[in-house]
C-alpha cells in the first residue's frame, strides 16, 4: 500500500460544554492506521479561521485526504456527514463572539456540496464495530458546517477528498467508542 497522508481535525470547547470529544478522540488516535499517516490539527470554533487553518495545514502536509471531526451534542450516534451547505445560521455565537443569522459562508458559492470520502461506507463500518452510527444529511449551519463547506468548495475538482464525522457527548457515547469509531471510518477510506 502506498502511504498516504490524512488531515485529520478535531474542534476546541464551546458553548456550554468544557470539553470537545472531537479534539480528545482525534488527539488518541495512532499516527498509522491502514495505509494513512495521520496530521492532526485542533481548529478554533471560529467562522472561516478554522476553515483558513485546515487549508493550511492541508497544503503544509501535502494531504491527500482530510477528515474534520466536531461535537454535535443531543445525537447518541456516531454521524459522518454526507452534505456541506453555503449558510451560516446559529443561536449561539462562534467563540471569537460572532454571530451570524442566515450569512452564506461563500457569497458567491454555489448552494451545497456532497462529501468527497466515502461516508455512506464509513458508516456501515462503523456501524459493523458496534457502534450507533447513522449517515446525516444536515452538519447544521454552525462552525462544524462552515469548515466542511469551505474544504469541500476549495477541493471541487480536485484529488484531495474531504469529509466530516460529527460524535456524540461523551455522557451519550464514551470517548473510546468515538475513538474506535473514528480508527473504523479511517480505515474504511
Ligand atoms: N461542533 C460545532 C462546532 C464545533 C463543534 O465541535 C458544530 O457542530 O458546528
Amino acid at each position: 500500500m502506498e502511504p498516504k497522508t490524512l488531515l485529520i481535525t478535531g474542534f476546541a470547547p464551546f458553548g456550554a460544554e468544557a470539553v470537545n470529544p472531537s479534539w480528545e478522540a482525534v488527539k488518541a488516535l495512532p499516527e498509522h492506521i491502514g495505509a494513512w499517516t495521520l496530521h492532526k490539527l485542533l481548529l478554533p470554533v471560529e467562522y472561516g479561521r478554522a476553515a483558513k487553518l485546515a487549508l493550511k495545514a492541508a497544503e503544509d502536509c501535502g494531504a491527500d485526504a482530510i477528515l474534520c471531526a466536531g461535537l454535535a451534542a443531543g445525537r447518541t450516534a456516531v454521524t459522518p456527514e454526507a452534505v456541506g451547505v453555503n449558510a451560516r445560521d446559529a443561536a449561539i455565537p462562534d467563540n471569537a463572539g460572532r454571530k451570524c443569522e442566515g450569512e452564506p459562508v461563500e457569497p458567491d458559492g454555489p448552494a451545497a456540496f456532497f462529501s468527497t470520502l466515502p461516508v455512506r461506507r464509513m458508516t456501515e463500518a462503523i456501524h459493523a464495530a458496534g457502534i450507533p452510527a447513522k449517515l446525516s444529511y444536515t452538519a447544521g449551519t454552525y462552525v462544524c458546517n462552515d469548515l466542511l463547506y469551505t474544504l469541500l468548495c476549495r477541493f471541487s475538482g480536485t484529488q484531495v477528498r474531504v469529509a466530516f464525522v460529527h460524535i456524540p457527548l461523551e455522557k451519550d457515547l464514551p470517548l473510546g467508542e468515538s475513538i474506535r469509531a473514528l480508527i473504523a471510518a479511517i480505515e474504511a477510506i
